[in-house]
């Protein structure tokens, strides 16, 4: 070993793992080197099973591949092995060996990495004089059976937003635990907290179970590279957010006129009772709708361009595995999904099935009435009755600060519908306060806002999404308002074909639309 700690680029960390189940009749050097030609950048040895004289001799042979890569080699919890093989550190758990006695057993530039689940064993650790966490368990994982505790990227938050590790200081950290390809540019996102970030991720049978690891090591380190270009809460990091309620708007009339002759596509996974309705709304606006909750499509509808909209309002065990399918399928290609919690409030299985579809994937959108948006945050003080909107409880400041936390907590835009709608990227906080009564009065008419809505993020990919949520948005109330004000409109009756007829004439003449937007950005 040198004098000074080798420089650590935690950004695709490999864990090894021995056994037949993952390895398979793989040879483990050949394994590590592969992965290390395929952007791996530091490697942990780690086999529970073999007995010393085994674990020292496959240490030696691996530390020979990974010192021609110059990729630092650290030993799962045996101080005894990484001290024989000469290698450049050692990983220890809650359960081994404590950080002070292995700081006085080993050389001073050893790299010494611990394992954390929650803010208090972070901060131990960081105070230990720990040079890496390991966080997790992310998410529950075959290949570890006995994690203490899956903490997800909710807990991940906690610990970043709290304790002095990131990639905002000088203790890196990675995350652990069934981090694969289909998920981890999306997990980085969503664990960020306060601008705070993960410095990568620690995978196991991702590149060792892999047919061919260098392939899997390649892909993982192009996704960990692109992350946060792939994945952002409302304006990519090249674009300009605007930040005036005045520059917002100005936007708005050419975002809807270029969505009135798109056809961009509008994918519905909604319950039985809206899926006429919302597929009107669609091609009045000037999309192109389809209702299928038929997860085995979502892969092939994905690709087409268009937005995903998941809607709780009929949820089955089946359909729970159909819009699971179809947020993956929507989120590999990167084109926006929206989740309406209907109901969310209302019932024990619902709130289970937000928890696991928060789970499943990232959502550009959440939307929903106060009383979803509370279930979603888990702090609804008003148990909803049915799947309508209950009495308001909360004030608009309140309201706003819910948005806006939720927003900053599953970063992502967040729109609690309302006589006034509350918009927020977790950054500004829109109140819009357009639309009609008579929304209210029409079954569907909130799940069919998320239709519009996904079809205009869709349209605007790559742009800033709180501000295409918003044409969305003002498309549909600015329509219902003029529908609200037509002599054909005697009620809610009548007020659904003069809603749909104004939709499409609104958008025949935006370039005489008068705003009259009441939005206000906070
Ligand atoms: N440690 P895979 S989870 C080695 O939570 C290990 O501390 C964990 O394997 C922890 O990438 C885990 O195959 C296994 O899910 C991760
Ligand atoms: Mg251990």
């Amino acid at each position: 070993m040198s004098d000074t700690k080798p420089h650590l680029d935690l950004s695709l960390y490999l864990v090894t793992d021995s056994t037949p189940d993952i390895l398979g009749d793989k040879d483990l050097c050949h394994v590590v080197e592969e992965a290390i030609k395929g952007g791996v950048t530091v490697v942990q040895y780690r086999d529970k099973h073999a007995d010393t004289g085994q674990l020292i001799t496959t240490a030696k042979r691996l530390h020979v591949i990974t010192k021609r890569y110059g990729v630092p080699l650290l030993i799962n919890d045996r101080l005894d092995v990484c001290l024989a093989a000469g290698t450049e550190g050692v990983h220890i758990g809650q359960e081994d060996v404590k950080i002070e006695d292995a700081k006085r057993a080993l050389p001073a530039n050893a790299i010494i990495g611990m394992t954390a689940s929650s803010v208090d064993e972070a901060e131990a650790a960081i105070n230990g004089g720990a040079d890496y966490l390991g966080i997790g368990t992310m998410f529950a994982t075959p290949t570890k059976k006995d994690t203490k505790s899956i903490i997800g990227t909710r807990g991940t938050q906690e610990i970043l937003s709290r304790c002095q590790t990131g990639t905002q200081h000088s203790v890196g950290c990675v995350a652990i635990g069934s981090i694969n390809a289909t998920n981890v540019q999306r997990v980085l996102h969503q664990s960020t907290a306060r601008g705070n970030r993960l410095n990568g991720v620690a995978v196991v049978s991702a590149i060792v179970a892999a047919s061919n690891p260098k392939d899997a090591a390649t892909e993982l380190a192009k996704l960990v590279k692109s992350a946060y270009d792939t994945f952002y809460v409302s304006t990519p990091p090249n674009v300009q957010a605007a930040t005036t309620t005045d520059t917002i708007l100005r936007q708005i009339p050419a975002i809807i006129e270029k969505h009135v002759a798109s056809s961009v596509l509008s994918h519905n996974m909604t319950n039985t009772v809206v899926q006429n309705f919302a597929a009107n709304v669609c091609l009045a606006t000037g999309a192109s709708p389809i209702m299928s909750t038929n997860g085995a499509e979502a892969p092939d509808l994905a690709k087409l361009g268009g937005g995903l909209v998941i809607n709780m309002g009929t949820i089955t065990p089946d359909i729970m595995n159909a819009y699971q399918a179809g947020v993956r399928a929507y989120n590999a290609v990167g084109n926006p999904v929206l989740l309406d919690p209907v109901g969310g409030g209302a019932t024990m299985v619902r709130r289970t099935a937000i928890q696991t579809l928060l789970r499943a994937g990232f959502y550009d959108v959440i939307k929903g009435n106060e009383g979803e948006i509370g279930a979603v945050l888990g702090t609804s003080a008003t148990q909803q009755r049915g799947v309508d909107s209950g009495p308001s409880t909360s004030d608009v400041q309140a309201k706003a600060t819910m948005v806006k936390l939720l927003a900053q907590r599953e970063r992502c835009i967040v729109l609690m519908t309302g006589a006034t709608d509350f918009l927020s990227d977790g950054e500004r906080t829109l109140a819009i306060s357009n639309g009609s009564s008579l929304l209210g009065k029409v079954t569907g008419s909130g799940c069919a806002l998320g239709s519009v809505i996904v079809s205009y993020l869709a349209l605007q990919k790559g742009t800033d999404k709180l501000v295409a949520a918003l044409a969305g948005i003002l498309h549909y109330e600015l329509a219902a308002e003029r529908a609200a004000k037509q002599s054909s409109c005697r009620g809610p009756g009548s007020f659904i074909p003069t809603f749909l007829d104004e939709l499409y004439l609104l958008g025949q003449d935006v370039k005489n639309l008068d705003l009259l937007a009441n939005a206000e950005v906070e």
